[in-house]
């Protein structure tokens, strides 16, 4: 496998979650991160921890991904020794709702499509050319969904936001074809993280119901195979995962034990 020490990765969404999981997992195997996420107090408090923890160096940004400005300028403004970006992780995004679309709330839809799909666009399309100029073995790591392989009620959306999610990884990986970048599409089924709380709106209980009779993922079970498609050998490319708990089979066909019938 290939040693991950001293690569450059850059995580979006890295305050919490699998973009958390992931820092980790990439510190401990001695890369150095630029951490970015809209909450600047979170990923420096991680930072901070993991800094100590590994003796690694990070890079802290507050940005937003939806905002096409604030993605510019933080680019374009990171210190030049930190352009040379080895491994971009695309893991910011959100699902919002799950009302019928004919009932939908229509700011959540921005919120999903702008952080999903356009956020992603706009990561990759700054750092992607780094990549090539500095002519490192880059990777870009999607963190897809099973949601953008099978639809399921209530989630029109977000499911859409996964297969473009899906189809923009697919038509990189063509677009970077002849060159030594690779592109991989992780789609994790249910994964418990704020993902659901998120989702709701913060209702804790209506998120609780989601992962209640099944063993769902963790973000670490994802981190570890975002880990393990980056130390890869640069001729192996991942090109996608799908990774669910046992007991679901599609985004829609989930098997839930009964619990707390009375
Ligand atoms: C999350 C998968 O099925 O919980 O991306 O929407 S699902």
């Amino acid at each position: 496998m290939e040693n991950l020490q001293g690569k450059i990765v850059f995580i979006s969404g890295a305050s919490s979650g699998i973009g958390k999981a992931c820092a980790e997992g990439f510190a401990q195997a001695g890369a150095h991160l630029i951490l970015c996420a809209r909450s600047i107090e979170k990923v420096e408090e991680i930072a901070e921890e993991l800094k100590e923890k590994f003796q690694i160096e990070i890079l802290t940004c507050k940005l937003d991904v939806q905002n096409k400005t604030a993605v510019n300028e933080v680019i374009d403004g990171l210190p030049s020794n930190w352009k040379k970006i080895d491994i971009l992780i695309n893991n910011a995004g959100l699902a919002r709702g799950l009302e019928k679309l004919q009932q939908g709330t229509m700011d959540d839809w921005d919120a999903m499509i702008d952080t999903n799909v356009k956020g992603l666009l706009y990561l990759t399309r700054k750092i992607v050319p780094f990549m090539l100029e500095n002519k490192v073995n880059g990777h870009v790591i999607n963190i897809g969904s099973t949601a953008g392989i099978h639809a399921y009620p209530g989630g029109a959306v977000y499911c859409a936001t996964k297969a473009a999610v899906k189809f923009i990884s697919d038509g990189l990986r063509m677009d970077v074809v002849d060159k030594p970048i690779r592109v991989t599409n992780v789609q994790p089924g249910m994964v418990e993280t704020n993902f659901s709380v998120v989702r709701f709106h913060g209702d804790q209980q209506k998120a609780d119901n989601v992962y209640e009779g099944i063993k769902p993922l963790i973000a670490e079970d994802i981190a570890n195979i975002v880990l393990f498609a980056a130390s890869a050998p640069p001729h192996v490319q991942i090109c996608e995962v799908t990774v669910t708990p046992t007991n679901q089979a599609t985004a829609g066909i989930v098997h839930k034990e009964k619990v707390n019938l009375h």
